[in-house]
């Protein structure tokens, strides 16, 4: 007989390993594999290695499960659909896990949950997981995903090993964190983010399995074991529960480690602006899920003579240079951005990265091998059109095309505006920092904080819209999303506060804070005050010029901020009403401040900073001046 590589697991034997070499796994790396094994009991066990011919293993293998297409007008492009049931994250069965509980959640008097990184106990995650990970891979192949967040090996970069039974999340890590061989050597002896993911339908399966895409959303947990640096995840292969690299990884895990460490891991594009002079500013942009970061990342700027180039287009790692500069890079290798609504007027830059090695899931497919989604259906000819649910579309129908929630997953490097410094280790500096949330009403187009711990609480007070990117989909109702990181800060919601106050230093340059606000709506028509998209490269020109020209002094005072002249925004050739767009009215501001306070009182309960407090005082006392 042929001798196979095994791999030997304690108290069950031998293995099969069907590609790669156990013997280059570091020791720690196959000890890991060895008792996950033993676990989960897969039938085999296959180590990635992030290469072009695995992924059209993997692509092969899914096309003949019926989960993915081919789309023949590009080149290795290819379609999924999953399971109507798993479209987004789920972030009321994501849990945070320390052994205090202090550690995670503000104390509360009420017994209601944290809406911000909910705790659970080591002991209760123990039984939830016996509940759910013994033999969940049987019948399943075990993948072996060593992957890294930020470029391999370097100072800053996490080591991460994913072990999956999903070959769709290997096809998509693939694309979105750097999978190699290299991170192997990288780790050596040393320490790794542990993984353990499954799409919890172990074989044969008892149910039918809808789309051929195996979840099961009853079971669902996504737990994060901090100290120990392990992410379970179970019941779910798509998004944000499954490629664990992204939010469990580069932002909750991230978020504690730089809080322990002295850095920022946030919800952030990163991108590079440069005006007609050729002068460059970087700027990172906070917002929650669904609410314009890959957008503003891909933009083509509607102002003549202006460059957008991307850096990042979700996650930022910031930590200050001995320069004083705040230095951001993007541990991700690729775009995992919605789709649905992309389009040249849009977005073009989503759809130029779209021409090679991509994967786009639950969106629509034309009969001649290209995607579709909502705002493309005017490039019809004819073709016939497959929804993302599989079934026939046409232009009319009642149900769009494609899933709220659906997106594209391509390589950064792939993207022809993408920055030269993209990938450095050490970052690009930030000027200034812009957040912003969907506020159909009352909140101006742009403010500008006063100071570095206004600009905290601003964003500690930020509320938006709830979006598709999580379950439940999309309520209009205006949530608080801090820092657009309510469902990823993966600590105490007080100390994550006093942490980002702690920032501002003697020696140190501190990037102006900004609020923005795309999305405000006139309050008789409703229709939207802003056009948006490439139209915002005027509000960053004047975000520049109160940045990087210090002296220049154009402003309105605010009770709620900062505000510009309207001589000071190049409104040109645009029919916008300024006044409605930059109305700050005291009746709403009093109700935004009651609310504000009741919900830090909730949420922070005695962890509120000193400073906030006295933020919400100083806030308080201009609306009474109003
Ligand atoms: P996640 O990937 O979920 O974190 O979302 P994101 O912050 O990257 O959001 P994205 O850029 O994908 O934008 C989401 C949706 O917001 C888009 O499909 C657009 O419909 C809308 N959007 C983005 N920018 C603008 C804008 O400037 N104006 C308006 N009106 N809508 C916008
Ligand atoms: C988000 O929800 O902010 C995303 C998509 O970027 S997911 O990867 O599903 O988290
Ligand atoms: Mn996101």
């Amino acid at each position: 007989a042929l001798a196979q590589t095994v791999i030997l697991v304690d108290g069950l034997g031998p293995v099969p390993v069907v590609k790669g070499d156990p013997k280059l796994l570091p020791r720690k790396v196959l000890q890991f594999v060895a008792q996950k094994a033993f676990l989960m009991r897969p039938r085999a066990i296959y180590i990635c290695d992030g290469s072009i011919y695995e992924r059209d293993e993997m692509a092969r293998k899914l096309t003949a499960q019926g989960v993915l297409k081919k789309l023949g007008a590009y080149s290795d492009a290819y379609i999924a659909r999953t399971s109507p049931e798993d479209t987004a994250r789920v972030e009321a069965r994501t849990f945070v896990t320390t052994k205090s509980k202090k550690v995670t959640e503000t104390k509360k008097p009420d017994k209601g949950s944290s809406e911000i990184a909910r705790w659970m106990s080591p002991e209760q995650l123990s039984d939830e997981l016996d509940a759910r990970f013994p033999f969940c891979m049987r019948g399943r192949m075990m993948y072996v995903l060593p992957f890294s967040m930020g470029p391999i090996g370097c100072q800053f970069s996490k080591n991460c090993v994913q072990l999956t039974d999903s070959p769709y999340v290997v096809l998509v890590t693939r694309i979105m964190a750097r999978v190699s061989p290299a991170v192997l050597d990288a780790i050596g002896d040393g320490d790794f983010v542990k993984c353990i993911h499954s799409v919890g339908v172990p074989r044969p399966s008892v149910v039918k399995i809808p789309h051929n895409w195996p979840c099961a959303p009853s079971k669902l947990i996504i737990a994060h074991r901090m100290e120990k640096k392990e992410i379970w995840s179970f019941g779910s292969g798509y998004g944000g529960n499954s490629l664990l690299g992204k939010k469990c990884v580069a932002l909750r895990l991230a978020s504690s480690m730089g809080k322990a460490e002295g850095w920022l891991a946030e919800h952030m594009a990163i991108i590079s602006v440069t005006n007609p002079k050729g002068e460059e500013t970087f700027i990172a942009a906070g917002m929650p899920s669904g609410c314009g970061k890959t957008n503003l990342a891909l933009m083509k700027p509607a102002l003549p003579g202006w460059k957008i180039q991307l850096i990042g287009d979700d996650i930022a790692w910031m930590r200050f240079g001995k320069d004083g500069k705040l230095y951001a890079m993007n541990p991700e290798n690729g775009m995992f951005g919605i789709a649905a609504g992309s389009t040249d007027r849009t977005n073009p830059g989503a759809l130029t990265a779209l021409k090679r090695d991509f994967v786009v899931t639950n969106t629509a497919e034309t009969s001649d091998g290209r995607y579709l989604w909502q705002g493309l259906e005017d490039e019809i000819k004819g073709q016939e059109v497959t929804d993302w649910k599989g079934k026939a579309w046409k232009k009319g129908s009642k149900a769009p095309p494609a899933h709220a929630n659906s997106r594209f997953a391509v390589h950064c490097a792939d993207y022809p505006n993408i920055h030269p410094l993209w990938d450095s280790p050490k970052g690009v500096p930030i000027s200034a920092i812009i957040y912003g949330g969907r506020r159909p009403a009352g909140i101006p187009l742009v403010t500008e904080s006063f100071s570095w711990s206004h600009g905290v609480f601003l964003a500690a007070a930020l509320k938006s819209e709830a979006t598709a990117a999580s379950v439940p989909a999309a309520t209009s109702d205006l949530q608080h999303d801090p820092m657009g990181m309510r469902p990823f800060i993966g600590y105490n919601f007080g100390d994550y506060l006093k942490h980002w106050l702690s920032m501002e230093k003697p020696g140190r340059r501190m990037p102006k804070i900004f609020h923005v606000n795309w999305y405000r709506c006139h309050p008789v028509t409703g229709e939207l005050l802003w056009p948006g998209f490439g139209e915002n490269i005027r509000v960053l020109e004047w975000i520049i010029k109160r940045t990087t020209k210090g002296q220049y002094p154009a402003v309105l005072k605010s009770a709620y901020g900062y505000l510009p002249r309207q001589e000071d925004l190049s409104l040109c050739g645009l029919q916008v009403d300024f006044k409605e767009l930059f109305k700050v009215e005291k009746k709403f501001l009093e109700t935004e401040l009651k609310e504000t306070r009741d919900y830090f009182r909730a949420q922070l309960y005695k962890e509120t900073p000193a400073r906030i407090g006295i933020e919400l005082s100083e806030f308080e006392d201009r609306i009474t001046r109003m």
